[in-house]
């Protein structure tokens, strides 16, 4: 029987770096492409790099990317003949092929039937029991009642692990380390998973302590063949978010990895699994594995296993999807040196991984290793969306040479105007139980204080180079001797440096509690310096021009708010009575209304982004002078929401 389902053009349903990296591929293999893209998308780099594009509707993925009438719209009014779903937004919604299959489009990606039978945890290791997969021993069963689940808890054995069927990313899970707590853990537990998926079933696991996260990627074709492509290691996690993967794990080796290929591909046959996919499971200290769920569609990490395999993923799902045989037997699959991979988040590790919106001003990934990303210069980062917004993969002969080459690439890649997690990343990398292959699941959590150090001596370093710059550069040229003051805060410390330009380029700068500094610019250009300083030169990357420049040099990114022209007020609160939105995002509620009295601090509006509700505060006392927004209203980042008279401080 002919099972070809041939197709031209290919819509990619989804946004950023994912987006482009299946377009490039398909461009590659000779198919027309469709971007669909959102109305805060309608800059962004999918949407242009597409040979067609459609806009399917507003900024929230309800409106847009999950839309799944619209998507087969834009589908039919471009002619494209299949869809793949990229990861996240409706890439497991088993909806999707249903629909894409009514309307005669193929469906890069597995059955609804699979995905509905994995989207259930309970019945997914009901199946992976069945195909002889190993599975933490625990109670999957059908009575849910409070005496049943603490008899089978006490079987199973102390500590157990209380997770929500229906649940993902941790929630509605419970680690239960005694008999006694066990009842509340339930009811807690229960209750975060209705709230959280509709449904409060909870399956029982005996708890694995301090596992590691390996997942192994297998392909499989309509004809009966499937492959493994070993496993990738992604135990360097922060609240289920991977932040490191690599390949192939450190924990892992051939007859390991030989026998958990072995349990995936039994699994991919038990269930008539097509396309590409992911067995999740958990390595315990002493090399047991055993399974958590599957995931049906291509993962983010993906990148460090096409490293080590010479392989293109999307490729080979693209080929399959149109009913070809794979083009490789499991015996063809070999592996090659290392790869590791790094994800960007525009989100700031200062205070508490808050996501941030706004602009990538100034963005040049480092050359020499792989970047997948959707950004340019000036590249909006809406709020509405994954904070997610670049990887950096490097490969090398082994783990250290990628590791050094990752870290190499993580410093030496320009990213300034939005904050985001790269320097994290960089000490992630660069501490010794990561070097040594010895993260485990707890790794961040386990060295908070060395990843994320409280003062930063190198911060006052930085403000007076930035100054510097900013005053005596070519470009500025101050030509006289008079010293110039500035104003730079970050994360509420003000800087005061006084920039003296000596001669061309020769500056010399002093600032309060500072040793003065006497640098030399020998270079300049809008986004780059040449610079020299206690006999050393150095290269730096600046972010000039702007009420918020950053300086990055020595591997670390310094942002600071230039406060130089604003108005002080007297009695030394910062701002000038006007609220400032601090990043794109919705109006929750507006706390005041004009005329009334407010105190410095005070709670004024409430915006929410990315899912978070941040509380604006007035920075002085006085009268509400203007309301500019009303609950429900979009604002962009530095937007005045609202204006308070400050009142005269007492003589
Ligand atoms: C576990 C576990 C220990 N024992 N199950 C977290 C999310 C979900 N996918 C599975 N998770 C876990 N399940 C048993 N029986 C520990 C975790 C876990 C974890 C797993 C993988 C990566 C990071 C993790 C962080 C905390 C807990």
């Amino acid at each position: 029987m002919d099972k070809s389902t041939p197709f031209t053009k290919l819509l990619i349903a989804n946004r950023g770096e994912i987006a482009l990296r299946v377009m490039r591929t398909a461009k590659a293999m000779g198919y027309a492409t469709v971007a669909v893209y959102s109305e805060a998308d309608a800059g962004a780099e999918h949407a242009r790099a597409a040979d067609q594009a459609v806009c399917i509707g507003g900024a929230a993925p309800s409106e847009s990317y999950l839309r799944i009438d619209r998507i087969i719209a834009a589908a039919r009014a471009t002619g494209a003949d299949a869809i793949h779903p990229g990861y996240g937004f409706l890439a497991e919604n088993p909806d999707f092929p249903k629909a894409c299959a009514a309307a005669g489009i193929v469906f890069v990606g597995p059955s609804a039937t699979a995905i509905r039978a994995m989207g259930d945890k309970a019945g997914a290791k009901a199946l992976m029991i069945a195909a002889g997969v190993p599975c933490v021993p625990g109670y999957q069963g059908a009575d849910q009642g409070a005496e049943t689940l603490l008899a089978e808890a006490r079987r199973i054995g102390f500590p157990v692990m209380i997770k929500a069927t229906a649940g993902g990313g941790g929630r509605g899970m419970r680690l239960v380390a005694r008999e006694e707590v066990f009842a509340e853990a339930l009811r807690s537990a229960k209750s975060e998973a209705k709230s959280a998926f509709g449904s409060d079933v909870v399956l029982l696991e005996k708890a694995i302590l301090n596992p590691r996260h390996v997942e192994i990627q297998v392909m499989a074709d309509r004809h009966g063949n499937a492959i493994h492509l070993g496993e990738r290691d992604c135990s360097v996690q922060r609240r289920h978010q991977k932040l490191i993967e690599e390949a192939p794990s450190p924990a892992v080796d051939a007859d390991l990895r030989a026998r958990m290929g072995a349990a995936s591909l039994a699994a991919v046959r038990a269930i008539g699994y097509e396309g590409a996919g992911t067995f999740e499971y958990l390595l315990d200290a002493s090399g047991g594995f055993y399974f958590m769920e599957m995931n049906t569609r291509l993962q983010v990490e993906h990148p460090v296993t096409e490293a080590i395999t010479g392989l293109d993923l999307v490729a080979l799902q693209l080929r399959v999807a149109a009913g070809e045989a794979l083009p490789l037997r499991q015996e063809d699959v070999t592996f090659s040196g290392h790869a590791i991979e790094v994800r960007l988040c525009a989100e700031d590790p200062q205070a508490g991984f808050m996501p941030q919106s706004g602009a990538m001003e100034r963005w040049a990934p480092a050359p020499g290793i792989r970047a997948d990303h959707a950004l340019r210069d000036g590249a909006p980062v809406p709020p509405f969306y994954d904070s997610m917004i670049a990887k950096l993969i490097a490969h090398g002969p082994d783990r250290e040479a990628a590791r050094r080459r990752l870290l190499s690439a993580i410093e030496g890649t320009v990213a300034l105007g939005l904050r985001s997690n790269q320097d994290f990343l960089g000490a992630c990398l660069a501490h010794p139980m990561f070097q040594e292959g010895a993260a485990t699941t707890g790794f961040i959590e386990e060295n908070r204080d060395d990843l994320l150090p409280e003062t930063d001596p190198a911060e006052a370093r930085a403000a007076m180079i930035l100054a510097a710059l900013l005053r005596a550069g070519p470009t500025t040229g101050l030509a006289h001797g008079f010293p110039t003051p500035l104003r730079l805060e970050r994360n509420g410390t003000l800087y005061d440096p006084q920039v003296r330009a000596l001669r061309a380029g020769a500056c010399q700068v002093t600032m309060t509690g500072q040793d003065p500094l006497a640098l030399t610019v020998l270079h300049r250009d809008r986004h780059a310096a040449l610079i020299e300083f206690d006999g050393i030169r150095e290269r730096v990357a600046l972010l000039p021009e702007t009420n918020t420049p950053a300086l990055r040099r020595a591997g670390r990114s310094f942002d600071f708010r230039d406060l130089s022209f604003a108005p002080t007020v007297r009695g030394g609160a910062q701002g000038d009575g006007r609220v400032r939105a601090t990043m794109n995002g919705s109006v929750v509620s507006v706390e005041v209304a004009v005329g009334d009295q407010v105190e410095a601090g005070q709670k004024v509006l409430v915006l929410e982004a990315m899912k978070m509700e941040h509380t604006h505060t007035a920075a002085v006392a006085g009268i509400v002078a203007a309301v500019h927004v009303a609950a429900g209203a979009q604002v962009t980042a530095h937007a005045v929401v609202v204006e308070i008279t400050p009142t005269a401080p007492p003589a």
